[in-house]
């Protein structure tokens, strides 16, 4: 019933929604109203009573993560119209690959908290509850396996054209890091389930952080916040976005074959094209510089001996000569 409430209030936009229409319309009394109201503003909506007149959402955003709020008036087909809003959970990827089978293609899983949050190889990603987007999108394209790993440059893409919507100067570090300010935003896993020759499903995964102030000594040369770099945008505004963006590249890539849409993005926004990087492998670090990335979503460097090489994204690591980026 308090979905019901929120989505009423959300739905009656600007305007007052009163607490007997609200009773009425729900089949509720007005004491129930009241306390679901309560119950709502104790949650974090920031809802407005104002006497003989009713609720309204207040001007300022609101920043919960919720089903309702992500999926009110959404204007997409599939991506983000089931969202599954956690408390807590290991991680968010684990929880999407044990639901992977059941639910439809565009399930976004989204927790406050993770305890066990993953980056790639192994790696642990900080999730702090409340302060970032831990989400994971389970995906299921009608693609051959190897074509998968593209998923990644095509969420990192859609993650940097939202966060510039919203008027955040991001950009990608090649394949999956979104950089504000020369340090790491956002990092993306992605996990795949699959038979030698079909898909079953994608787990797309970014974790965003967004009002954390103070990181690990471990990781704060490297990693920010929306906050810490002074952008002050709502979480359910950024997912929004994310979901709009993500499927207009991942029908052009699936559909109709396009990885340019999301290839120009990746060029476009690059911190590292054109200039000297270390690449790592097996702890193994090589100075090269950087010329581009090529139709197929790799990255061309050229190595100490002018050698001009094609890397794919797999288990390499990528730092700028001078710190992260
Ligand atoms: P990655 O392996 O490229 O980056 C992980 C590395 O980044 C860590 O070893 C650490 O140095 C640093 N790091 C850890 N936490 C943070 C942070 N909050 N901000 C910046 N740097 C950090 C990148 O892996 C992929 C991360 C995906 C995280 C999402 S969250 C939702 C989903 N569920 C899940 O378990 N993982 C994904």
């Amino acid at each position: 019933m308090r979905e019901k409430v929120i989505k009423a209030i959300l739905d009656s936009g600007e305007n007052f929604i009163s607490g007997e229409q609200l009773s009425k319309q729900l089949g509720i009394s007005r004491t129930a109203v009241w306390k679901h109201i309560k119950a709502l503003k104790e949650e974090g909506y920031n809802i407005e009573s104002v006497n003989r007149k009713g609720y309204r959402l207040a001007e300022k955003p609101n920043d919960i993560l919720s089903s309702e709020n992500i999926t009110h008036n959404l204007m997409t087909e599939c991506i983000g119209k089931k969202v599954i809003h956690l408390d807590t959970v290991g991680s968010t990827n684990d929880y999407a690959k044990e639901i992977g089978n059941k639910v439809n293609g565009g399930t976004l899983i989204i927790s406050e908290e993770q305890t066990k949050g993953k980056g790639r190889l192994g790696r642990t990603w900080e999730s702090v509850p409340g302060e970032g987007i831990w989400m994971s999108l389970i995906i299921k394209p009608k693609i051959e396996p190897y074509k998968a790993p593209f998923l990644t440059l095509v969420a990192g893409a859609s993650i940097v054209v939202a966060l510039r919507k919203l008027g955040v100067e991001a950009s990608i570090k090649w394949p999956n890091d979104i950089i504000v300010n020369n340090k790491k935003i956002c990092g993306i896993l992605t996990e795949l389930s699959a038979e030698m020759e079909r898909v079953n499903y994608v787990v797309v995964g970014p974790g965003i952080n967004v009002k954390t102030l103070e990181f690990p000594d471990e990781i704060k040369d490297k990693a920010t916040s929306l906050y810490k770099e002074g952008y002050r945008i709502s979480r359910v505004d950024i997912v929004r976005q994310f979901c709009i963006e993500f499927e207009k590249l991942y029908k052009a890539y699936i559909l109709d074959g396009d990885r340019k849409a999301t290839i120009d993005i990746c060029r476009e926004y690059s911190p590292i094209i054109n200039k000297e990087i270390y690449i790592i492998k097996n702890n193994k670090k090589e100075l090269v510089k950087c010329i581009d990335i090529n139709d197929n979503g790799n990255l061309i460097i050229r190595d100490r001996n002018g050698e001009i090489k094609e890397i794919m994204s797999g288990e390499i690591s990528i730092r700028g000569v001078k710190g992260y980026v």
